[in-house]
């Protein structure tokens, strides 16, 4: 692991950079990661994939990748994304937490964008998001599925919960943010390592938004279309809503990380090319 202090130059020269370049990303390839967990979602995943827009995402300068971590699934979910033309990522710890964890050891691009594997969030509206990340200097994104044309698509009473622990979040970090369990961002991979985040489950959602702005991360929140799922959900509303509560107060009144740890490694098979990843499940031990 890097000891911190050369952790810490290393996300000071990436947005040195960032800044020095900004206005000038045209004369570059750019290169995008798009991050998609996904816990049983086969059925989902060729319907995602088509709202991707790679063409339009070429045409704007961005060469882009497609990391889909299987989360153990047990309906083929993997094999289906690699057949789709994805990088798969085995995590074998499930938590949605653990996933991203692995997706973004995983990713190469210089900028990372997220969402679901269940059809809810607009892929097809990043040639947008990625022009205001570029235009106004933005180095985490954010998204805000609770405007009124989305009023169909989330369950009333999880628009009820989102509102309740986004107004905590609020009060806790001032962060400004209306919707702090949106899981479409897209920032800079060098946010990634310049951040704090442990979560394992549900709560990652809300901590990777609290760390970045806690960090002091040029942070910015877009309204964003958001769509009715296909499949089953994989929350359970009321154990996460709780457990997500009290990891606001804890991530709010922890002692800081003496260093950024994300302990993830990536191994890839020889045989069969699956990039599994291990361990799993604890980040930030050796703090
Ligand atoms: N809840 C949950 N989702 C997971 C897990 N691993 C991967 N995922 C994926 O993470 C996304 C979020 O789950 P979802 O049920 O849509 O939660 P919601 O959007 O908050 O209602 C989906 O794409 C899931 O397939 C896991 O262990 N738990
Ligand atoms: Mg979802």
């Amino acid at each position: 692991m890097l000891p911190e202090s050369i952790h810490r130059h290393i996300v000071q020269f990436s947005r040195a950079i960032f800044r020095l370049l900004r206005g000038h990303w045209g004369a570059f390839v750019k290169t995008l990661s798009i991050v998609i967990p996904a816990l049983n979602e086969a059925p989902n995943l060729a319907p995602v994939m088509k709202t991707i827009p790679v063409d339009a995402l070429a045409t704007a300068g961005w060469r882009t990748e497609v990391v889909v971590v299987d989360n153990a699934s047990t309906d083929g979910t993997g094999d289906v994304a690699r057949e789709l033309g994805a990088r798969v990522v085995y995590q074998p710890a499930r938590g949605y937490g653990n996933a991203y964890h692995a997706g973004f050891a995983a990713a190469t691009g210089d900028v990372v964008a997220t969402g679901d594997a269940d059809r809810t969030y607009p892929f097809d509206a990043l040639p947008g998001l990625l022009t205001t990340l570029e235009e106004q200097g933005i180095e985490f994104l954010t998204t805000n599925r609770l405007v009124r044309p989305n009023a169909q698509a989330m369950k009333r009473s999880h628009t009820v919960a989102n509102h309740a622990l986004s107004g905590v979040s609020r009060m806790l970090f001032r962060n400004g943010l209306r919707d702090s369990q949106s899981g479409m961002w897209v920032f800079r991979r060098y946010v990634w390592h310049g951040i704090d985040v442990r979560s394992t489950g549900m709560a990652f959602s809300q901590e990777i938004k609290n760390a970045a702005v806690l960090a002091g991360f040029h942070t910015l929140e877009v309204p964003i279309e958001y769509r009715k799922r296909g499949g089953e959900v994989k929350l359970n509303a009321l154990p996460d809503g709780m457990a997500n509560m009290r990891q606001l107060f804890h991530h709010r009144f922890r002692r800081p990380r003496a260093a950024v740890v994300q302990t993830v490694t990536l191994t890839q098979s020889a045989a069969t090319g699956t990039v599994t990843a291990s361990p799993a499940g604890e980040f930030g031990t050796t703090a």
